[in-house]
């Protein structure tokens, strides 16, 4: 059994993006796992893997930290049902990663920021004022968000494009089947959906059709996730 260190909001909701990564990435390999909440301010539970953020995992005596970490060790680990099945699976996945973490969250961030302030649970809005804050340069996270929702909702389905093309084509970005790069983005869509109810995508939206399709992986892993 695999210990996922999963960040924890109010009313144990769970938004992480990364976190989500590495919850698909268990379920693509069909192990058992489960998980144990962080709040921001518990950096003491993950102190064994020399980490201050989430996701960690404890399998047996290892521990691992980061997303993309987990996921390379989960297939050295155990090579059965492969997350990379070769080089350039790998390399796609590392792309869109890149792709999600530089330009899709960030692009998500201002859209549900004040949203996510009021899940976080009360004992950790102080450590994520000060921390988001610094980032932002305001702490009147309702304020900024408003602001960016101004023009930040087309600016952030424009982001989208290079997804929405291959969509068109493919039920997925991997293709038939989910993988990686899909879990990556999807991660995203569950972190702002769990933060927020924003619509972030039109209905006919490839994007949106595919979200669906990841909704229901693994029995609807993502959609039995409590959203906002
Ligand atoms: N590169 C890391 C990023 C992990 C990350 O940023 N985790 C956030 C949650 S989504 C976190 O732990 N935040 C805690 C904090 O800000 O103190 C990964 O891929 O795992």
């Amino acid at each position: 059994m695999i210990t996922l260190y999963d960040l924890v909001a109010q009313d144990d909701r769970r938004p992480s993006p990364f976190c989500w990564r590495a919850k698909f990435s268990l379920e693509h390999k069909g192990l058992k796992w489960t998980t144990v909440p962080v709040g921001f301010t518990e950096k003491d539970k993950i102190s064994f893997a020399d980490s201050q953020l989430v996701p960690v995992i404890k399998d047996g005596e290892t521990g691992v930290k980061d997303s993309w970490a987990i996921a390379l060790h989960l297939d050295e680990a155990y090579p059965d049902k492969p997350l990379f099945k070769s080089e350039m699976a790998l390399s796609y996945a590392r792309f869109v990663s890149g792709w999600v973490d530089t330009a899709v969250q960030p692009a998500m961030f201002p859209l549900v920021v004040g949203d996510l302030y009021s899940i976080v649970r009360p004992v950790d809005q102080p450590y994520f004022a000060e921390t988001r804050g610094k980032r932002l340069g305001t702490t009147d996270f309702m304020s900024f968000q408003a602001k960016a929702r101004e023009k930040g909702v087309a600016a952030f389905r424009a982001v989208l494009e290079p997804a929405r093309r291959i969509l068109r084509e493919q039920p997925f970005l991997s293709g038939n089947q989910a993988a990686y790069p899909d879990y990556a983005l999807a991660g995203a869509f569950l972190w702002g959906g769990i933060a927020s109810p924003l619509v972030l995508l039109e209905a006919d939206d490839p994007v949106h059709a595919w979200r669906e399709r990841m909704l229901d992986l693994y029995e609807g892993l993502g959609r039995k996730a409590k959203a906002a």
